[in-house]
């Protein structure tokens, strides 16, 4: 039973509109009860725009707005009501309050798209976009929520379960129809077949690390040796006087964080103090911080000043970051490039800058975006948080394990536990067969209203 709930959509606070919705079995005979309209609701039908009262206690306390829908056609998939009145925190509240008092519940966080989730209007992950596109902070994340909110992810796994559907139904086919000594079933084909879905399956895999560094930001650290111009940058890419820049070597002597958008990523950047050997007990604290700051990033930049030839400490940073996703900034280059070279010997990527004219900054942005931001992924389909990744892996290694007793000559119905193991991971990632726990958390993290 789904009783009728109701709650402020929009944000608190003051603005020219706020949006209260009603939703559940009830949600028009409690709308009914307390908007003041020419005629009754039901008569305007659903999706009209009318004109109201708000009434609590005999009161109006707004002129609003509103609308209904008519399950299934609604975000819940109940009858619904949408009231669009004044956005005053006051005429907001006393809205809602007239709602409750007229028979509705307030509703829980997430409750509507749940709600939608229970009834069928959304997928598990498509109610997941719902909530990545809420808290995107570039467009290339809310493109990429809004084309799985859409259905792209569901649209790319549907198409990978009926493979192994079909891989499925044709091992059950042997299994019941056993003939002599003989699959009735191509083995070479299916094991073709498999090995192309199980290539899918790991590229739909590898895309998440995109998914979550559109969403979430890239791990991004900025390090090198005292005074190379690393908060130059840092302030160059935040776009303020985030972080002090002195010619004073050793001027940052902590962390340093901001969410930054950079061209069409989102990093969670961190700037550090200088790499050096150190008898001072602040600056050696920082520097522990610094070497603890790289051993967590997803990308380093490496800054150097490019105008003089590497140093000892220089080669020291080189050391630390070796192995890791690197770009190396040869910086200052107004002053020279005579470093340029060296360092080129060292990394895969250089890219000259100016952080002090901004220079370079072009190039920059776009090197880091080669290596997190593919072009025309994001509506492809992208896995943006862990229980996304977690189905598509653990059905990954079922179809490899399927694969390898295909080509061991295994019986038939030990490679269709796995294919149906592999079946069953992937149609969770929609929300088939996830335990209500899973739900609730999911939804928990939700803002009420949605
Ligand atoms: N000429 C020139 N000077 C720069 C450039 N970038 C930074 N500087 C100067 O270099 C000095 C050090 O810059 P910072 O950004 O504080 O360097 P840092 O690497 O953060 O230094 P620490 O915090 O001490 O480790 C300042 O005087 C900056 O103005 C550049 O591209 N060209
Ligand atoms: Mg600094």
């Amino acid at each position: 039973m789904f009783d009728t709930i109701a709650a402020v959509s929009t944000p608190r606070g003051v603005g020219a509109i706020a949006v209260v919705r009603v939703s559940g079995e009830e949600a028009h005979a409690v709308a009914e009860r307390v908007l003041g309209a020419s005629k009754p609701l039901k008569e305007y039908g659903a999706g009209r725009l009318f004109r109201c009262a708000v009434r609590r206690k005999e009161r109006v306390v707004d002129d609003a707005m509103a609308v209904l829908f008519a399950s299934p056609r609604s975000y819940t998939g109940e009858d619904m009501v949408e009231i669009y009145c004044h956005g005053g925190a006051a005429v907001t509240e006393a809205v809602l309050t007239a709602l409750l008092e007229a028979g509705a519940r307030g509703a829980e966080a997430g409750e509507f798209t749940r709600r939608a989730f229970l009834h069928g209007k959304l997928t598990l992950d498509e109610a997941e976009a719902v909530g990545d596109l809420l808290g995107a902070q570039t467009e290339e994340g809310a493109t990429l929520a809004a084309s799985n909110l859409r259905g792209a992810l569901r649209r790319r796994t549907d198409r990978l379960s009926e493979v192994l559907t079909r891989a499925i139904a044709a091992i059950m086919v042997d299994i019941d129809f056993p003939e002599e000594g003989e699959s009735t079933f191509d083995r070479g084909e299916m094991l073709s077949s498999l090995r192309k879905l199980e290539g899918e399956l790991a590229a739909l895999a590898d895309g998440f690390q995109y998914g979550r560094a559109t969403l979430e930001g890239v791990k991004t650290v900025l390090c090198g040796r005292p005074n190379v111009g690393k908060s130059s940058l840092f302030n160059r890419l935040c776009r303020h006087e985030a972080a002090i820049v002195t010619a004073h070597a050793g001027t940052t002597r902590d962390a340093l964080h901001e969410t930054v958008r950079a061209g069409r990523m989102l990093l969670q950047l961190w700037d550090t103090a200088g790499i050096r050997q150190t008898r001072d007990e602040v600056e050696s604290l920082g520097v522990d911080r610094s070497l603890e700051k790289i051993g967590e990033a997803e990308l380093i930049l490496a800054v150097f000043d490019a105008s003089v030839p590497l140093t000892e400490e220089d080669r020291r940073v080189i050391r630390a970051v070796k192995g890791r996703p690197c770009i190396a900034v040869a910086n200052k280059t107004d002053l020279g490039t005579v470093a340029l070279e060296e360092l080129k010997t060292s990394f895969c990527q250089v890219c000259p800058l100016c952080a002090q004219q901004g220079e370079g900054m072009e190039a920059l942005l776009a090197m880091m975006e080669e290596n997190y931001v593919p072009a025309g992924r994001a509506d492809s389909g992208v896995l943006t948080n862990v229980r996304q990744y977690t189905a598509v892996t653990n059905a990954l290694a079922c179809v490899q394990r399927a694969c390898n007793l295909l080509e061991a000559g295994m019986e038939a119905d030990m490679v269709s536990v796995e294919l149906e193991d592999g079946l069953r991971a992937l149609t969770g990632l929609g929300g088939t067969g996830v335990s209500e726990r899973v739900v609730g958390e999911i939804f928990a993290n939700f803002c009420v209203g949605k």
